[in-house]
């Protein structure tokens, strides 16, 4: 049995760093990623008798093909298939750092939110309502302060606990009725290559070809999968014609809606004092 791994997943400044130094302490190792020179950080953590393997990722704002950071970080994901993801989330920026989450759910990871700088977003009078939060993305979300090592013990449980219980259900953003229908027969179509099938979520997969991934669709020319990306040309014309705009431009807006009325439903701005007074 290999030693469970568990990769740290952030915007850059979300406090990572402070996450993954509060998880490993002193038992930390850093070389490269192979065959780039962006440096890849692993660390030891002791859990119940457990050991896991912590594996820093790139901070990054999306999981596309734009860099080489998003890159190893969703090819980490899709292919060395760690038993769980902390995704630290800064929440003073809560609404921005959700567009990460919400990749890292859609292609299935097995995600702990960790709501980081807790105490800024206190100071900023931004509260939020953490189980409705984590009920919204259906994960556990464990508020932090990674400079004060607060709520990292209670981060270990939750992780520790989800990796046990493995109950990973890839979250559905609602795309709208005509872009849902295309993905669901590019879905059909992705599963009926068993090599691609086999290799990337069908869904997900489905998701990206429709917002042009480069890489994705090298990939798939590579490898001869004519039908899908036949499939995904024809569903593109055919939502650019009812929809009158591209369809990764869609995809992107829907995405940030979802996450504005999850926003709208979990988090509260108190006016500051100023505010009050003008
Ligand atoms: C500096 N709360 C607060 N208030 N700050 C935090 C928290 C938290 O929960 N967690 C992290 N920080 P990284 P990435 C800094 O370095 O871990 C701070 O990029 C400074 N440095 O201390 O590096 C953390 O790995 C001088 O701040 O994030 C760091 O994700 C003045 O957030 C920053 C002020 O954390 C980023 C801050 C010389």
């Amino acid at each position: 049995e290999r030693e469970k791994v568990i990769a740290l997943v952030g915007n850059p400044n979300s406090g990572k760093t402070s996450i993954f130094n509060d998880l490993t302490g002193a038992r930390q190792h850093v070389g490269n990623w192979p065959g780039v020179t962006v440096e890849k950080k692993e660390g030891k953590l002791g859990y119940q008798g457990q050991t896991f393997n912590i594996v820093d990722l790139p901070g990054t704002y999306s999981l596309g093909a734009y860099s080489e950071d998003e890159l190893i970080a969703r090819n980490f994901i899709l292919f060395d298939k760690p038993e769980a993801v902390i995704n630290v989330v800064d929440a003073s920026n809560l609404e921005r750092n959700l567009y990460l989450t919400i990749q890292l759910l859609e292609m299935g990871a097995n995600v702990v939110v960790a709501l980081n700088m807790v105490d800024e977003a206190r100071a900023r009078n931004i509260e939020i309502n953490i189980p409705r939060l984590a009920q919204a993305l259906r994960v556990p979300v464990v508020p932090t302060v990674a400079t004060r090592g607060e709520g990292i013990k209670e981060l270990v449980a939750t992780v520790a606990k989800q990796i046990q219980e493995s109950t990973c259900r890839p979250l559905k953003v609602n795309y709208g009725r005509e872009i849902e229908n295309e993905l669901d027969k590019l879905e059909q179509i992705i599963k009926q290559d068993a090599k691609l099938a086999m290799r990337y979520p069908a869904r997900w997969l489905a998701i990206k070809l429709l917002e042009d991934d480069e890489r994705l669709e090298a990939e798939l020319q590579k490898e001869g999968s004519r039908p899908v990306l036949e499939a995904v040309a024809k569903s593109k014309k055919q939502l650019h014609e009812i929809l009158g705009e591209e369809v990764e431009a869609i995809i992107a807006d829907r995405r940030y809606g979802f996450i504005n009325g999850l926003v709208k439903e979990a988090v509260i701005r108190h006016q500051t004092l100023e505010q009050r007074l003008t």
